[in-house]
């Protein structure tokens, strides 16, 4: 890490994201705490409580200069005690406070103690201390002090999952951030301390699972669950485990053919139940508490229980089955839909297939199955409403699927926080029960009393040394943590906790890169596809604007764009139907033209380029002012960072400004290509009279 590569911010600076544990120069800070941490009293022994001492021990003397040592029994000075509320026998960690605690809840008090000030990191088990542990480092990190502390903190979602989608040839599907740190050449790469690594980040911000290999499971990949790679996965969940992080594996459902040499993969074929149930005993010889399998099936090429004619209940209750005896559960995606669709018949709607496939088998799954929805029906696009599965199976285990990955929001070229994009979906009221039925409330198991729920993610890591190709983008790895482990917390308080952590104290340093990541999501809408309309992005690559780009063949269009409008008409009235899927008063707020908001305007109605937006520009307008605006705001935020060259790291710096150079260029051929192309659709002259080119 000593050779600097400044475009790829590569310096030790940028690889330790938000842990990065500044020395403290304030002296009256540090004395303050070394009040409570000149050593340590570990209750309690197992991997997870080692890992929360070996942080605690690093964080501390990075803060403050000096380790604390580690007491056996008795404490004679200022102490942090940590330990499972079982061990802690202290009346200040009485029951009350216990029982407000979920399974990996915690609670941190400072106290006065015959004249010692204590700190306490009190979890109901050994992940919660971890969670103590990090939680007091990012006191130190926000620089706040620890007297009088009481907290008590539960994760809202028992899942808080990662997906990597790495190959094993150490490719990412849709990877920004370089190689694979789990794979190369089609053998685990071995480079364990960078996973460890990887552990601590994904921990620190109360990620509990991951599966480590690509949804899309191609031939080599297949062999994960063979005794070729079982000892590595065992290894790498290893790892994990000291983290508090459960390990899962992508499969192949053709795996009973292509491993088990087969004739078939039909799930309600009893051979092939058995092959998985031996499988599965295989597995968890390996990795005893093993969290099961993620599937993506029947979508994209991929096999699955429809070459049998079975549906994916079937499908996934095979393989649920299996696991079952062992704790262990499907991740089943929900991500189905007919890739070659031909988007002229418009009888067919692909925002509709999820919903369709999957509603009609509500109650038809095991209870240790559970769906994994992306958050919108299409494909993480920029702005698409809510899926309307979220509410409609009652009966059926849900996860939300996010992208932390930038696939469609600027490959980490473009500067583009999530966390406000998340925010509103987790927010929105499907009304599946009345008022109040947000999809937190779903996806966090309340609402329909799921056995299990969360939220997962697509990672955004790669090997370049800054993990996230463009710095900035390491806030969405940390946004998405604790936002799922609190979605009360607001964007703007995530943003400045992970600005403090990482680039420290400097108001104007603060202020600035705030302000940047906050503006960023909207800017990037600007300029890019309009009013919820998606895509008109490069087919396949998925970077830059090419508005009739279609994916998978050369007809059609996702916008249905001509002379005299555009957007796709979803309505029940005259359209695909798709708002039919919402409860009744979502599906009436997005039939009308009233009351449907501006900015999902064209991915549900058709309409004429002169049509006004309750903004009280039309559409054409609003298209061109948009675009405009967009570029001029990139500008801004690239003047912005110009003013912290002197505050950040080299490395940092020059990172991120290369890549706002590049989301300049960007954002100039999506307003000159837009423009132009609607300018010339529509013959309808900017108001402005700016050029067009
Ligand atoms: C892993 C989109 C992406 C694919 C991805 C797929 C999925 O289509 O472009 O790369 O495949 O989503 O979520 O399965």
């Amino acid at each position: 890490m000593n050779n600097l590569n400044y475009l790829t911010g590569a310096t030790e600076v940028s690889y330790h994201c938000w842990l990065q544990y500044t020395k403290i120069e304030d002296e009256a800070l540090v004395e303050h705490y070394q009040r409570y941490c000149q050593s340590l009293l570990v209750l309690g022994k197992s991997t997870i409580i080692e890992s929360a001492v070996s942080e605690l021990q690093k964080g501390l003397h990075s803060y403050l200069g000096s380790k604390p040592s580690i007491a056996t029994q008795e404490i004679n000075s200022a102490a942090i005690i940590l330990g499972t509320a079982d061990k802690v026998n202290n009346p200040i960690v009485n029951n009350e406070l216990i029982d407000k605690l979920n399974d990996d809840g915690y609670i941190i008090k400072s106290v006065n103690e015959n004249d010692r000030n204590i700190l306490y990191l009190v979890g109901k088990s050994d992940i919660g201390v971890l969670y103590a542990a990090f939680h007091l480092l990012r006191l130190m990190a926000s620089r706040k002090m620890v007297d009088n502390l009481s907290i008590i903190e539960n994760p809202r979602n028992q899942f808080r999952m990662i997906n990597q989608w790495d190959n094993m040839d150490g490719s990412i599907e849709r990877g920004y951030s370089g190689q694979s740190i789990f794979y190369t050449d089609n053998q685990f790469s071995g480079d364990w301390e960078r996973i460890k690594d990887y552990a601590r980040l994904l921990s620190s911000v109360g990620i509990n699972a991951i599966s480590i290999n690509n949804v899309n499971v191609f031939k080599v990949e297949t062999n994960l669950i063979t005794e070729q790679f079982l000892p590595d996965v065992a290894k790498t969940a290893d790892i994990f485990r000291a983290y508090g992080i459960k390990t899962f594996l992508s499969i192949n459902y053709a795996s009973p053919i292509e491993v088990g040499k087969l004739e078939t993969a039909d799930p309600l074929n009893p051979e092939v139940e058995k092959w998985w149930q031996q499988k599965t005993k295989e597995i968890y010889s390996y990795i005893p508490d093993f969290g099961g399998f993620v599937v993506k099936a029947d979508s994209e090429h991929r096999p699955g229980p429809f070459s049998y004619n079975r549906n994916h209940a079937d499908g996934a209750n095979v393989l649920a089955k299996a696991l079952q005896p062992f704790g262990g559960v499907v991740i089943w995606r929900c991500f189905v839909y007919n890739c070659l669709q031909d988007w002229r018949d418009r009888s067919i709607d692909r925002a509709k297939a999820a919903y369709d496939n999957f509603k009609p088998l509500d109650g038809k799954f095991l209870d240790n199955v559970i769906l994994q929805i992306k958050n919108g029906p299409m494909d993480f696009q920029v702005r698409e409403p809510v899926s309307p599965l979220f509410g409609a199976m009652s009966e059926t285990n849900q996860l939300i699927e996010f992208q932390v990955a930038q696939e469609y929001t600027g490959q980490q070229i473009d500067l583009c926080y999530l966390v406000p994009q998340w925010k509103e979906v987790l927010d929105f009221d499907t009304y599946a029960k009345g008022k109040q039925s947000e999809v937190k409330n779903i996806v966090d198991g309340s609402l329909f009393n799921f056995k299990y729920s969360g939220i997962a993610a697509v990672s955004n890591i790669g090997n370049d040394t800054n993990w996230t190709g463009n710095t900035l983008a390491q806030a969405n790895l940390y946004g998405y943590g604790r936002l799922i482990w609190n979605p009360e917390l607001s964007a703007e308080e995530i943003a400045e906790e992970w600005v403090e952590a990482t680039f420290g104290h400097k108001q104007h340093v603060k202020e600035i890169i705030l302000n940047m990541l906050m503006q960023s999501w909207p800017i990037y809408e600007n300029y890019t596809a309009p009013l919820g309309v998606g895509w008109m992005i490069n087919p396949g690559h998925h970077y830059g604007p090419n508005i009739d780009g279609y994916e998978y063949s050369v007809w059609g269009t996702y916008h249905f764009a001509d002379h005299d409008g555009i957007g796709v008409d979803r309505t029940i009235a005259t359209g695909t139907g798709y708002t039919g899927q919402y409860f009744r008063e979502n599906a009436d707020y997005y039939e009308s033209l009233e009351t449907c908001p501006d900015e999902l305007l064209l991915f549900f109605h058709h309409v004429p380029y002169t049509y006004r937006l309750h903004s009280g520009k039309t559409v054409i307008q609003h298209i061109y002012d948009t675009h405009f605006e967009g570029v001029e705001q990139v500008k801004q935020l690239r003047e912005m960072f110009t003013r912290l060259e002197k505050d950040l790291d080299k490395a940092i710096y020059a990172n991120v400004l290369d890549r706002l150079e590049r989301q300049l260029a960007n954002a100039k051929e999506w307003r000159d290509k837009i423009n132009t192309y609607f300018y010339r659709k529509s013959g309808i002259n900017d108001e402005k009279n700016r050029m067009i080119y």
